[in-house]
């Protein structure tokens, strides 16, 4: 049976250590927080980098904007925070209401304040190995392997997913730490013969109970990223949890896994920026 990965336990170890280092600035560092819209899901998330923040010593702006918002007072907003100095990093959640270009949003925050690092600047200087900030959600993947001892040189890492936000990524990262990387996605043909072989297996699809027991192999390291829903409206991942658990020595669970890493690791990047712009 395999190990849980504790994501709520390391998330508070790694917020109590931000907060720490936070306390030690000569100012209080700030992050803005823009959620445009209703979407639950994201009222919630947003919710939580708040709470996160408070626990951290760190302040938080937050701008909720109605549905409605055009693309030119979104911009104008994100060019006020990029001028203010009590700001060091800006989070616009996303996915934006579809009349919202999202790329340009993401290009329009200054690569200094891009606690995201979604910004093409940043993505950059990760891929090149010479980080600014670390994408929240592989960072904290990455975060859990370390903590739980779980060597990724040498191994086979199977990523599932291809996103900017996560799959690209994870990817990159998974490398930079001697992992032997396949990214996989839709058009991938005999998927399961791939994820087999898999010592560390991620996935970041976002369907419900998509990776089965036979597509794990025995005794291989099992992270899922996704925020789904089931039938019954309950929160669950992209992993078949209760049949792949007996096969895998280590297993992330839905809720109480990657989620609360991707929010710590946010803290990391708001404390790296403020650091940053008081010159430290
Ligand atoms: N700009 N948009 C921006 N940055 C991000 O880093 C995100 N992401 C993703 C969606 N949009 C974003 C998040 O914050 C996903 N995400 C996220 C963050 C936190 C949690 C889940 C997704 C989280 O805290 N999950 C809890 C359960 C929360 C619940 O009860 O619904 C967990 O234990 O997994």
């Amino acid at each position: 049976m395999a190990i849980r990965i504790d994501g709520k336990a390391l998330a508070a170890k790694v917020k109590a250590r931000t907060a720490a280092e936070a306390a030690k600035l000569p100012r209080q560092a700030g992050l803005a927080v823009i959620l445009v819209g209703e979407n639950p899901a994201s009222k919630v998330y947003v919710a939580g980098k708040e709470k996160d923040c408070a626990e951290c010593g760190i302040r938080s702006f937050p701008h909720k904007l109605p549905a409605e918002t055009t693309q030119e007072e979104l911009l104008a907003l994100i060019e006020k925070l990029n001028n203010d100095p009590d700001v060091d990093g800006i989070l616009c959640q996303l996915p934006l209401p579809e009349h919202l270009d999202e790329e340009a949003v993401i290009h329009a925050i200054r690569p200094d304040k891009d606690v995201d690092c979604f910004h093409p600047f940043n993505v950059g200087r990760m891929v090149i190995g010479r980080p600014v900030f670390l994408p929240c959600t592989p960072a904290g993947v990455m975060e859990m392997l370390r903590e739980y001892d779980i060597p990724v040189r040498g191994k086979r890492c199977v990523v599932l997913g291809r996103s900017n936000i996560v799959g690209k990524p994870m990817g990159m990262l998974l490398t930079q730490a001697d992992g032997t990387v396949t990214i996989c996605h839709s058009r991938t043909e005999d998927l399961a013969s791939i994820t087999r072989q898999a010592d560390i297996l991620v996935s970041a699809i976002g369907k419900t109970r998509f990776v089965t027991a036979d597509m794990v192999k025995e005794g291989a390291v099992v992270i899922d990223v996704a925020m789904n829903r089931d039938e019954n409206g309950k929160l669950c991942g992209d992993v078949d949890f209760a049949a792949v658990e007996p096969r895998a020595s280590y297993i992330t669970p839905v809720p109480g896994g990657v989620g609360p890493m991707t929010r710590a690791m946010l803290m990391e990047n708001i404390l790296t920026a403020a650091k940053n712009h008081l010159g430290l």
